[in-house]
């Protein structure tokens, strides 16, 4: 395998919607540039990208795969992600290190929620973008309206390169718009094509969209323009070369129709990424930080090495694969590195090329090449690597916060350290997946990006962990406190042979404003209880406090005041002024008009208009609160409180009422007292609980 110059490389992100046909695509690339001999299918889960075992059963991909070939002796390094949101964090790892990112619309589906979400993230990480309409060979197709819905969402810099001529099934002709040629593709997958120029309406409409293309191009550089309007037009070399920098300005993204399923309209996509498509020499220098967190620049054209790492990932028989990209310098085979968020040296041994499973070995790759290496010791997803004199980390991906939680019940006891070594492990693969173990509640929540992810992290557990779990839903962690005031005069004694017990607290409760916690005061006068015991009986109200009275939660917000009680010279000792103290405050607590709290969260949806009315009956029935209505970019931002309790697979829910595009966030906001019926429910479901011993 040769080793190719920055400038020969291409490096980008196929992002897009769910199951718009990205996978496809980056097979037909492979097919059309014989890195393959035949197109694989998702129906037979025969493609090259989706190889895994969970991507081939579901028919979806899950990771972000490494792909590469070669077209006009331009080196593509290809990275297929996943288009579900739930594996989120793969696109955004391929977005960080791409310098471009192809967008594939479905061509029947349009645009969906999963396009705005990565057209977002390419802008944020400052990468021009192309976008690809799809699946131009299915019936019902309508080019133009997505055409057009492309240039309402993204603006008229939206600009179409290749045309459908005979869209719908057996579609194999793509007009050409900077040749003017009618593209006619062979129906066997191959990819392979023949030319002729176009004639009639297409001939005009091609020369019309030309002289677009060229008004374009002028505007986006003040020489082109002053040369456009000296000349009255651009000359072919002035508009190609003009071109490749409006693309990265973004003052023309680029729309070709394609149909990856039989290959048409792909080779011709590929030779405009060769020729004008975006190469790490377009982003010279990225910024990072030096040891001292102080803003430094990495040079492409430094030497020595930076490698940025997007993904690991665990292959059966063959350890953990580390993917990055070379930001500066070669990296070569048996070379040491220095992990600089880690602060290990790691030894790269083999670098691999990657077409899904199937590896090559390389001795070196240039700066802004993408590959991969195994068997790194203490090495992550975001981790910066560097050799020579450099220390520098390059900035992580910010990763978007979990919209779902549920608990693990282990089916066996025992397996405790077994999850959680593979809890840590999953989370340095995928930093969208979370994990905490709930000391107050004891259980362990896991957090992700939605229902499917939490699934797929499961299997993985068991698979690659061996441990066996049930997912259920999450514990609510209730409070209970009081509305009134109450009293207790306590009197603990106990005579047991020898030495007796002897105690008598007397205490008066009072609420307290949310979130002030509990406030223990003592206001003894007198000498009827020795000073020595106030901590005792203090230690005792916290423990009861800890272990809750009405339904086994925490109690909050009031006061004890510990204003009297008695002792006797010999019997009175800590432990019985403890004892006296927890059960003498179960007593006044429970006197003082008791209730439970329970957490109430602040959640913002985004969702389409025409979904509003569901939304908000949904929210309605979760007991929820509308604070406000937004719109921004065609959507209806909702602000509502939400008990907590009625947030279990709320993302779930969304997703089903506004056909995947709804999104949501959320973020506690406070307590606050529940409905009386619920409460009486939660305390007759922990009674029972505690009754079988399964109290948590
Ligand atoms: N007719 C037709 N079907 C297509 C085309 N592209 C993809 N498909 C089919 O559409 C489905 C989804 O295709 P994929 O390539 O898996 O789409 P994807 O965008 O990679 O999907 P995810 O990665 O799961 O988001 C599969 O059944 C494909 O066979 C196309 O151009 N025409
Ligand atoms: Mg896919």
């Amino acid at each position: 395998m040769k080793t190719y110059q920055s400038s020969d490389i291409r490096n980008f992100a196929i992002v897009g919607h769910a199951s718009s046909g990205k996978t496809m695509l980056s097979e037909s690339m492979l097919a059309c540039s014989g890195a393959l001999n035949r197109l694989g299918s998702i129906a037979a889960g025969t493609t090259t990208s989706d190889y895994h075992a969970e991507e081939k059963d579901r028919k979806i991909s899950i990771h972000a795969s490494l792909l590469h070939t070669e077209w006009l002796g331009k080196k593509f390094n290809i990275i297929d992600t996943p288009g579900y949101l739930d594996f989120i964090s793969e696109g955004l790892g391929a977005l960080r290190v791409g310098d471009f990112a192809l967008v594939v619309v479905h061509a029947m589906h349009g645009m969906g929620v999963g396009t705005d979400q990565v057209w977002k993230y390419a802008t944020q990480y400052g990468i021009p973008k192309m976008i690809v309409i799809n699946a131009l060979d299915k019936e019902h197709t309508d080019f133009e309206g997505v055409l057009r819905a492309a240039k309402t969402r993204f603006g008229d810099r939206v600009f179409p390169l290749a045309i459908p001529l005979n869209p719908g099934p057996g579609f194999n002709q793509v007009l050409d718009v900077m040749r003017n040629e009618v593209i006619t593709y062979e129906p066997n997958g191959s990819g392979k094509l023949s030319e002729a120029p176009a004639t009639g309406v297409w001939k005009d409409r091609a020369t019309e969209l030309h002289r677009q293309l060229i008004e374009l191009i002028a505007e986006s550089d003040d020489a082109l323009l002053e040369k456009f309007f000296a000349q009255g037009s651009l000359s072919e070399e002035e508009m190609r070369t003009g071109l490749h920098q409006a693309v990265q300005k973004q003052a023309l993204i680029p729309l070709f129709g394609t149909a990856a399923e039989t290959n048409v309209g792909v080779a011709r996509l590929m030779d405009f990424i060769a020729k004008y498509g975006s190469s790490p020499v377009d982003r010279q220098a990225v910024a990072a930080l030096d040891a001292n967190d102080n803003p430094v620049e990495v040079k492409l054209a430094d030497a020595d090495p930076v490698l940025y790492i997007f993904k690991t990932m665990s292959e059966a028989a063959f350890g953990e694969l580390s993917f990055f990209r070379l930001y500066s310098g070669a990296v070569r085979m048996s070379s040491d590195l220095f992990n600089s968020d880690r602060k290990v040296t790691e030894r790269i041994g083999q670098i691999y090329l990657l077409n899904g499973k199937n590896r090559v070995t390389v001795e070196s790759l240039n700066a802004g090449d993408i590959g991969a290496v195994v068997k790194l010791k203490d090495t992550h997803t975001g981790n910066t690597l560097c050799g020579g004199r450099k220390t520098v980390t390059l900035p992580k991906v910010q990763y978007p916060r979990p919209n779902i939680h549920a608990a693990l019940r282990l089916k066996s006891k025992g397996e405790e350290d077994k999850i959680a070594v593979g809890l840590a492990a999953l989370h340095e693969e995928d930093q969208t997946f979370l994990y905490h173990v709930d000391s107050e509640l004891h259980q362990t929540v896991i957090s992700g990006q939605g229902e499917l992810h939490l699934q797929v992290i499961a299997q993985r557990l068991k698979s690659r962990f061996k441990v066996d779990f049930d997912l259920i839903e999450p514990k609510v962690p209730f409070r209970e406190t009081i509305k009134g005031r109450g009293e207790s005069k306590y009197r603990h004694k106990k005579q047991t042979g020898g030495a007796g017990q002897f105690a008598e607290v007397w205490m008066r409760l009072e609420p307290k404003e949310r979130d002030s916690g509990i406030e223990f005061t003592q206001s003894l006068t007198g000498q009827n209880v020795d000073r020595v015991f106030v901590p005792s009986v203090e230690k005792g109200v916290m423990a009861a406090s800890r272990e809750g009275i009405l339904a086994g939660y925490r109690i909050v917000d009031l006061k004890v005041d510990f204003y009297d009680g008695k002792m006797h010279p010999v019997d009175s000792k800590d432990i019985a002024f403890q004892i006296a103290g927890k059960e003498g405050f179960k007593e006044a607590f429970l006197q003082a008009r008791p209730c439970l709290l329970e957490p109430i969260f602040q959640v913002e949806i985004t969702i389409p208009e025409d979904c509003m009315g569901n939304v908000i009956g949904d929210l309605s029935s979760r007991r929820g609160k509308i604070l406000g209505m937004d719109s921004t970019d065609g959507f209806q931002i909702v602000k509502a409180q939400v008990p907590q309790k009625e947030l279990y697979q709320y993302s779930t829910v969304l997703r089903s009422l506004t056909g995947g595009r709804g999104m949501h966030t959320e973020d506690f906001n406070r307590y606050e007292e529940m409905p009386r019926e619920m409460e009486a429910k939660i305390i007759a479901e922990s009674k029972k609980a505690k009754e079988e011993g399964t109290q948590h």
